[in-house]
């Protein structure tokens, strides 16, 4: 029975369950139409080079006053949002738009380097950015985040305790977990030798025969850090020496690799073009939905386990808004439904009972304690030095 007042409205809303999953075509399709009905149905402008839907049109005229959301600079229902790709499902912008009558400009990235880039460059207007944690120390030595308004976040008690009680960032006051996962290695069970992969030497020394069809991530943690666990170094050594096996490694194997990508992967998997792609877990589960021929495997040398977190930038016009949609994700129906949508492990146990039992048992997705996965941290000098180690091989 549909239910009536706001509150019931609300309750309507969340209690949508977690949706089908759909392609990323699908969801850009979807996400222009949202645009369209944004444009006409929301107070507030739009923001240069950020709207999916401005197309470069001048600025509606104001709507009439909407009465001021508490804790923004700007007085705008608005919220800018910068996010990885392929890392939502495609009812959650438009049910906290109608939800909250704040209109979201929804922009993506692939790669930590390109946010902090971005970043660095100078002021954004961008409300939400969902680093990995691994650089919330650099974020915050660069003060390119600000303190979160906890006080518009009570579903903070909802975060499981291991995401609250982290080194990088102890009782959230500056991140707070989107989603996490493993990188590890995306394949096609007809294309590969023997059907099967568990070691990083499939990627990193591929056969002859895969020759033109393997990538690599295009993202300097995932791609440094996990070379240096195939040569059995520390994921986190910055010795010159180790980089330089590192290198070494790399560039004698490039002539082999189709490319370094970490967004293009999902669907050149799927589509039969790459059949050994190093690359995060969700996508490749995306992937597979695409295509049953492809499999996902964390190697048994070890990996990578990463958390991205959303977190404010420093002089955000929006903050108040960011802070409602952070408290919004976190609420378990939503986790759930973002979660079984994208193929990542949440950080609300809460919403688990509302997740199918497998993805639940899934140990690709929710990995058991002996599997052997390493956190990386990236700060100063050594960021610089990893970065160099990319530069030469991905770039040089
Ligand atoms: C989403 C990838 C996010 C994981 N496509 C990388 N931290």
């Amino acid at each position: 029975m549909a239910l009536g007042g706001k509150e019931d409205r609300e309750l309507n809303l969340l209690l949508e369950g977690p949706d089908r999953r759909v392609g990323r075509r699908s969801f850009l399709r979807t996400a222009a139409l949202l645009g369209a009905a944004g444009a006409a149905g929301y107070a507030g402008g739009t923001v240069a080079g950020l709207g999916r839907d401005d197309g470069g049109r001048p600025a509606a005229a104001p709507a009439p006053a909407a009465p001021p959301l508490p804790g923004n600079r700007r007085n705008e229902r608005l919220l800018n949002i910068y996010n990885w790709s392929d890392y939502i499902d495609d009812r959650t912008i438009p049910l906290f738009q109608a939800l909250t009558n704040i209109r979201v400009n929804y922009d993506v990235y692939s790669s930590n380097e390109d946010l902090l880039a971005k970043l660095r460059a100078g002021p954004t207007d961008y409300d939400i950015i969902v680093p990995t944690s691994w650089f919330i120390p650099t974020y915050r030595t660069l003060g390119l985040i600000e303190p979160l308004p906890q006080e518009l976040i009570p579903n903070l008690t909802n975060l499981d305790r291991e995401f609250v009680e982290t080194d990088y960032d102890p009782g959230n006051r500056y991140s707070i977990p989107w989603q996490w996962g493993t990188t590890g290695i995306g394949y096609n069970r007809r294309r590969v030798p023997g059907g099967k992969v568990d070691s990083w030497a499939s990627v990193f020394e591929p056969a002859a025969a895969m020759g033109g069809h393997v990538s690599l991530l295009r993202e300097v943690t995932d791609l440094i850090g996990s070379v240096l666990i195939y040569l059995g170094k520390s994921p986190n050594s910055s010795r010159d020496a180790d980089l330089a096996e590192v290198v070494k490694l790399l560039r004698s194997i490039k002539p082999r690799l189709k490319k370094f990508s970490s967004d293009t992967y999902i669907d050149e998997l799927a589509a039969g073009e790459t059949w050994l792609a190093q690359g995060w877990s969700g996508d490749v589960f995306q992937s597979q939905d695409q295509n049953p021929d492809v499999s996902y495997a964390i190697p048994e040398e070890g990996s990578l386990r990463f958390v991205d977190v959303m977190c404010i930038p420093k002089g955000a016009p929006h903050p108040g808004n960011a802070a409602r949609f952070m408290n919004y994700v976190l609420h378990p129906k939503v986790q759930a439904r973002i979660s079984k949508y994208i193929s990542y492990g949440t950080p609300v146990s809460l919403a688990k009972p509302l997740l199918p039992q497998d993805q639940l048992s899934d140990p690709a997705i929710y990995p058991p304690s002996s599997v052997k996965l390493s956190i990386v941290t990236v700060t100063g000098a050594k960021l610089q030095k990893w970065q160099a180690a990319y530069d030469e091989v991905v770039t040089g």
